[in-house]
């Protein structure tokens, strides 16, 4: 432990080079581990959800029990708002712009999230994460907040990353100096730097996707995945289909392994025709992190992290991963289109 470097001592670190640094960024990211601590203890203890209850009913001294994903959205909000650094938060959870109070100390910072990503599993006791995206306001601090200070394009984040709640809690960012790793070391409560300078490997062997709605795919996104699938590839063998149905998993493995992960658009339903993952709290954190290790992240054609957002619940068909495999999708796209 003495010679580990906590996740505060590298924000601390990183933040002595950024010119002009104020100490608010560290603030903000304090906030955000303790909010990955207290999320990732009860996470922990969902397998006791019968016994201890998270069931959306009354508990004994009359107070409603949160469901998870509600608790960990409560936590975050809770928390980051009393930072003293953020003007407005944004939350899958939230229909709309959380902004902060006025009775509270704000700042420039803007944080968007997914509390509790694929929370459909916690009850399978499948790895589930938390995924964060931050950005600066662009408008006059002293002026109301505008939408377009919350709807920027993923280029302009200044930090993204994720908490994984798994067989170790980890916790992943990029502040645009490369992706860096940190595990919790549950006996002495600290993230430890576990993985510095994650770098995808250009080239993947596993595709992960929810092949269950190939049917409803574009034929472009269909040829992609015989791609995937043929001895004709660039590896000549198949690769291999790993499908968690948990975003942060199945980046996570795909970021250390390398790979490609695709949640293309469902033409079947009118109300997902673009896909179902979020722009602004699922794909452009990832994209910030993936471009950052290396890989590429595109909705089909295009960059994800040039994309100008229209709405906070915007949804895009997503393909990220290694270098190699997003640029065959790419590929295939731009010959067809
Ligand atoms: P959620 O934000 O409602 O949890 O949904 C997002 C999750 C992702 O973690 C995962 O990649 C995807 O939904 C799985 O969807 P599907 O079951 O359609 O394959
Ligand atoms: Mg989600």
């Amino acid at each position: 432990m003495s010679q580990q470097v906590t996740v505060t001592e590298h924000i601390l670190l990183h933040q002595k080079m950024v010119p002009g640094a104020t100490g608010q960024f560290t603030r903000l990211f304090n906030e955000l581990v303790l909010s990955a601590k207290i999320i990732g203890r009860a996470v922990n203890k969902a397998g006791l959800v019968d016994i201890l209850g998270f069931t959306g009913d009354i508990n004994v001294q009359g107070e409603e029990v949160k469901k998870l994903d509600e608790y960990a959205n409560r936590i975050l909000i809770h928390r980051l708002a009393r930072s003293g650094v953020l003007c407005a938060m944004a939350s899958e959870e939230n229909a709309d712009i959380i902004e902060v109070p006025e009775s509270l100390p704000r700042g420039e910072y803007i944080i968007v999230f997914d509390p509790l990503d694929g929370s459909s599993n916690i009850d399978v006791n499948v790895n589930i994460g938390t995924i964060f995206s931050i950005f600066k306001r662009k408008s006059d601090p002293a002026a109301a907040l505008m939408s377009s200070d919350v709807l920027q394009k993923g280029s302009e984040q200044v930090a993204a990353g994720y908490v994984l709640y798994g067989s170790s809690t980890m916790l992943v960012f990029t502040c645009g100096d490369g992706v860096h790793g940190f595990t919790l070391d549950p006996s002495v409560g600290e993230f430890l730097l576990s993985h510095p300078n994650i770098r995808i490997p250009e080239q993947g062997k596993i595709y992960s996707v929810n092949e269950g709605y190939e049917r409803y795919w574009d034929r472009h996104t269909k040829q992609v995945l015989a791609y995937f699938k043929s001895p004709q590839n660039a590896l000549r063998k198949p690769y291999s289909g790993r499908y968690i149905g948990s975003l942060v998993a199945d980046f996570h493995r795909n970021l250390l392994y390398g790979g490609i992960f695709m949640y293309p658009a469902d033409l079947r339903d009118p109300k997902k025709p673009t896909g179902k993952l979020r722009l602004l709290c699922e794909c452009n954190p990832m994209s910030f992190i993936v471009e950052q290790a290396g890989g590429l992240a595109i909705d089909g054609l295009n960059r994800v992290l040039d994309i100008e957002p229209d709405h906070l619940h915007q949804r895009i068909p997503f393909f990220c991963g290694s270098r190699n495999d997003v640029r065959v999708v790419q590929e295939i796209y731009e010959s067809e289109s």
